[in-house]
């Protein structure tokens, strides 16, 4: 980008603000001023949303790029008794709730997932702990899903809970994107438990945390303000941008 459109980019920016863009968003990344960063969190998250307005796909890969290695981080199996059972059945028992503003909530198995038009992209997932790797991802649409079950016209935000105690919230710009899927599938076979089985969050504009794995519920609300200590997610609590946008 040249320096005049830098320019321009920031000053269109800049303007959104000052025309009520951030006083009218009560997304946890705007919501905090309080110090310089979270200024500065702030702006890049209004830069971000305004130049992928039109909500253009990440980069996709061909099969050939896809990593030898693709790393298992953080929880790789969880120990949760209710887990361990799903897991000796194949997660034939396992269910997913959609709770919150919706007109239709339901619960939903693999097979009610795997019945659904499925979506498979080819991604490149990068940590904020410093590696990346890319990967091959099959799931349903988070937007197929919510359109579903019938989001209400109040919901903003979607919150997911994973079977680790890890939750976290996004926007509907990040929720409704045609890459945001629910993966059940890695690289052609079954998703591996270490990477998340049996179903995670892929959401490819975001760094690798973002990407629940284990998912146990969704739910669609208004405000998240009244969820944990109101900063929008666990990492978020830990001192982790609720928002981590690439
Ligand atoms: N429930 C849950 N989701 C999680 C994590 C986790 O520990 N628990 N780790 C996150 C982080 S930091 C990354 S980089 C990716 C790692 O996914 P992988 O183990 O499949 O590489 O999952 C994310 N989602
Ligand atoms: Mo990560």
């Amino acid at each position: 980008m040249t320096d005049f459109s830098r320019r321009r980019v920031l000053t269109g920016s800049a303007g959104l603000i000052g025309a009520g863009f951030l006083g009218g968003c009560d997304a946890p990344a705007l919501s905090r001023l309080a110090t310089p960063y979270d200024w500065s969190n702030g702006l890049t998250f209004a830069v971000q949303r305004w130049l992928l307005r039109r909500q253009p796909l990440v980069r996709e890969f061909g099969p050939e790029a896809i990593s030898a290695v693709f790393p298992t981080i953080n929880t790789t199996d969880p120990d949760a008794p209710a887990y361990r059972t799903s897991k000796a059945v194949g997660f034939t028992d396992w269910k997913l709730p959609v709770t919150g503003l919706v007109d239709k909530p339901g619960a939903f198995s693999l097979s009610d997932l795997k019945a659904m038009p499925a979506r498979t992209q080819i991604t490149l997932h990068s940590c904020e702990q410093g590696w990346s790797a890319i990967a091959g991802w099959t799931g349903v649409p988070l937007a197929h899903l919510l359109a579903h079950v019938g989001l209400k016209p109040e919901a903003r935000f979607i919150v997911m809970r994973s079977v680790d105690g890890w939750w976290d919230s996004y926007d509907l710009f990040d929720a409704l994107h045609p890459q945001t899927i629910l993966a059940y599938g890695m690289n052609g076979g079954d998703l591996p438990i270490a990477h998340g089985a049996p179903l995670r969050l892929r959401v490819e504009r975001q760094l690798g945390y973002k990407s629940l794995k284990y998912l146990t519920q969704i739910e669609a609300v208004e405000h998240v303000d009244g969820f944990g200590k109101g900063r929008g997610s666990m990492v978020a609590e830990l001192g982790f941008p609720w928002y981590a946008g690439i």
